[in-house]
């Protein structure tokens, strides 16, 4: 009976730890350069995934550059709507939302995005993951500070520790 519960609870953690590499994940952009000059984001993109519901990190020393979100035009000419606002924290996150297709960022700083600070990358939903139209014609452009409790993969610890205490109770 004892190794009954064992293997119950083991599928539970392999459940709750397998779920977490389909979650949404936090991509930082250009990983330790950050967003910067002189760096080759179009090359750093490459080769990478990018899914409905990750985030996009910005990081920079606040003041030295921006984020805007744009279009394939404004990528192309580096320009962006005068309307829209950048994001200025240092530590931008952006939630890619919306449907599967392109993205398109640029820093809006001097000439910054026509020595390369800008960043096109291809969106694609997963399987099972519904990228429900309602309310996300934009992104979530605003920088909103990443809470912990709100992460998904939080979540899947919990449950994965919900299994350990049950292997403990139960054996
Ligand atoms: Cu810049």
């Amino acid at each position: 009976m004892a190794s009954f519960t064992r293997v119950i609870a083991s599928i539970a953690i392999f459940t709750a730890l397998a779920s977490t590499s389909t979650l949404a994940k936090d991509i930082v952009v250009g990983d330790e350069n950050g967003w910067k000059l002189n760096f080759d984001y179009q090359d750093w993109a490459k080769g990478k995934q990018f899914f409905v519901g990750d985030r996009l990190i910005f990081n920079y020393a606040q003041g030295a550059h921006n984020v805007y979100k744009v279009d394939g035009n404004g990528f192309k000419t580096c320009t962006y709507d005068a309307g829209t606002n950048a994001l200025t924290s240092g530590k931008d996150v952006i939630t890619i939302a919306g449907d599967a297709g392109k993205r398109w960022y640029i820093c809006g700083v001097g000439n910054h995005c026509e020595q390369g600070m800008k960043l096109v990358i291809n969106v694609q939903t997963k399987d099972g993951y519904s990228s429900d139209k309602e309310g996300s014609s934009s992104d979530k452009s605003a920088a909103t500070p990443s809470s912990g409790l709100l992460n998904p993969q939080f979540f899947a610890c919990m449950i994965a520790s919900l299994a350990v205490f049950l292997v403990t109770i139960m054996v």
